[in-house]
């Protein structure tokens, strides 16, 4: 099997020049030029000191020279480390010590700062989102460098931080064989070809909008629609020169209220995907009833990259996430054991095959934990087999919180909020949100004569804490209800505060 990077690097020699992206109102990028951008970036993290395993951190804006910079780290072996832009200086402070990077790319407008704070351990480099900065102006006078560092499948390609129920966030570590064994797995299921248009208005910090969207795209050779954000007019806009789009449910929730989607709108396209959280029921059926098209749900996560899919040939069922990708086995355990359970019975979903990530980056003790002795991950999602062969999820074993398909730890929220004088302590919970799915509340017990109010909580909390773990509704009560053995009960609550989104 070849590494993302090579097969790329083959795309882009038997079509030099055909579209990679296509922007609107600017020209397009086609793969020869990407390629040549790429390697003049690996020629730039070379001169910068770049090891093979050596971690390059990148905090920065969603441009296709971010995506050259994500294939440059890949061809001189490092190890790509994207960060979401929303991130506040407190939690990029963390990654950066945690991971130890060679080199830490962010926005042309920090970079000053950041050199100041970081310089000293790690290079610091920027890049924006008009291909501006002081890395694209390294790159400029650049030789390109044409040859790549070769690399073992069970070498790491990339660390993506995910929050931990406990504790900080885990780096979990994927290889170049997860990325490329799971990118091949997708490209057969869903018949990806070089012929694919793929509207991409994810952001490309995360598995989905890198690894699943971009990865099958180089992979196969087809062409991005790129969009800097998602916005369901401008998707509209496309669909009638695009044959696939991947999206959150929110994606297609949005796209639901635009009275333009209807089935002329979506005649040319091929393909609708969605992941990342729980697609509602009724939204797929209202998008087959206005467009004919059957959403495809498919089911993942950052440690695993996608796990199972509904069929491409075959009924797209509402509520079901589908069958195994293929060459990855997955079964629903015994919550404690892990022994398997008859079909039918709800328990831990568990996985293997090479899509399962190495470890959690420095953290032994945490990547044993979530393994059986047998080689399974525990998702840490609840689910079912039906007679029918189709995975369904049911819920969380962990607590998490999915919010317009980001995700949101309460462990972490909690922990501020508790720090802050006049509170005694705090539950954070997902409540039904018409929008995202889920949106995060927290529900506040304060001192007695205490005046802290929503905004002073917000105002407090909101510097350490990137927008979008933000708590939509802060919630006021004299007690948290709690069951025999102290534990709050989280359930009691989101069933209490089910209506406040409504
Ligand atoms: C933006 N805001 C949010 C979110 N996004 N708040 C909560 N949850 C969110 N997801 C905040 C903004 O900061 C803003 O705050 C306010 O909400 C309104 O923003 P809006 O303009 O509506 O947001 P948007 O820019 O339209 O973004 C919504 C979005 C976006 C399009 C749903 O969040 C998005 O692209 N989500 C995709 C996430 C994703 O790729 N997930 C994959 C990871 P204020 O007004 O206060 O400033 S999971 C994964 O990779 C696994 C493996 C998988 O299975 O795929
Ligand atoms: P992340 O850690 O950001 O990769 O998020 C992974 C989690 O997202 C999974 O463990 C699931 O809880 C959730 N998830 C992903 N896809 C789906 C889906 N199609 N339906 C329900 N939950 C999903």
């Amino acid at each position: 099997m070849k590494t993302i990077f090579e097969s790329f690097a083959d795309v882009a020699g038997l079509v030099p020049h055909k579209s990679l992206f296509e922007r609107t109102g600017q020209p397009a990028i086609s793969y020869g030029e990407a390629l040549e951008l790429t390697q003049r970036l690996a020629g730039v993290l070379s001169t910068q000191g770049v090891m093979p395993g050596d971690r390059v951190a990148a905090q920065v804006g969603k441009s296709p020279e971010a995506i050259c910079l994500y294939l440059a780290t890949l061809q001189v072996g490092g190890v790509y480390l994207p960060l979401n832009t929303d991130y506040t200086s407190a939690e990029v402070d963390y990654f950066l010590g945690d991971a130890a990077p060679r080199l830490f790319v962010c926005a042309p407008d920090q970079l000053a700062a950041h050199a100041a704070r970081y310089g000293e351990r790690i290079a610091c480099s920027s890049l924006g989102t008009s291909g501006d900065g002081s890395l694209m102006e390294a790159a400029s006078g650049a030789e390109p460098k044409v040859d790549h560092v070769a690399r073992a499948m069970d070498d790491p390609a990339a660390i993506l931080y995910t929050s931990g129920t406990t504790g900080r966030s885990k780096g979990a570590v994927l290889t170049h064989g997860n990325l490329a064994s799971n990118t091949a797995a997708l490209l057969e299921s869903w018949g990806f070809t070089r012929e694919d248009r793929l509207i991409h208005a994810l952001p490309i910090f995360h598995t989905h909008g890198l690894f699943v969207a971009v990865n099958m795209t180089l992979v196969a050779g087809a062409t991005l629609l790129w969009q800097s954000r998602f916005a369901p007019e401008t998707v509209l806009d496309l669909m009638g020169s695009a044959t696939v789009l991947m999206g959150v449910p929110t994606f297609y929730t949005r796209l639901l209220q635009c009275e333009r989607l209807t089935r002329e709108a979506a005649a040319g396209m091929r393909l609708f995907v969605s992941g990342s959280a729980p697609l509602l029921a009724d939204d797929h059926k209202s998008f087959e009833a206005r467009t004919g098209h059957a959403i495809l749900e498919r089911y993942g996560m950052t440690e695993t990259c996608m796990i199972t899919t509904n069929p491409y040939d075959g009924p797209r069922k509402p509520g079901a996430v589908g069958m195994p990708l293929p060459g990855i086995e997955v079964r629903v355990a015994d919550r404690e054991t892990g022994s398997p359970l008859p079909q039918g019975e709800i328990g831990a979903i568990e996985v293997r095959g090479p899509n399962v990530f190495q470890c959690y980056w420095n953290m032994p003790e945490k990547t044993a934990a979530e393994f059986r002795a047998d080689g399974f991950f525990i998702t840490g999602d609840l689910g079912q087999i039906g007679e029918d062969g189709y995975l369904r999820i049911v819920g969380r074993d962990k607590d998490l919180v999915i919010s317009g398909g980001y995700n949101v730890y309460p462990k972490e929220i909690e922990g501020l909020i508790d720090e802050l004088s006049g509170i005694v302590e705090s539950a954070v919970i997902g409540v039904p949100h018409p929008d995202l799915g889920e949106g995060v509340t927290a529900v506040v017990v304060r001192e007695a004569g205490a005046e802290i109010d929503e905004a002073g909580v917000i105002a407090a909390i909101g510097p350490q804490l990137a927008r979008y773990k933000q708590p939509k509704k802060i919630l006021f009560v004299s007690e948290l209800p709690r069951n025999v053995m102290g534990k709050v009960q989280k359930a009691e609550l989101r069933k209490t505060y089910a209506d406040l989104f409504s």
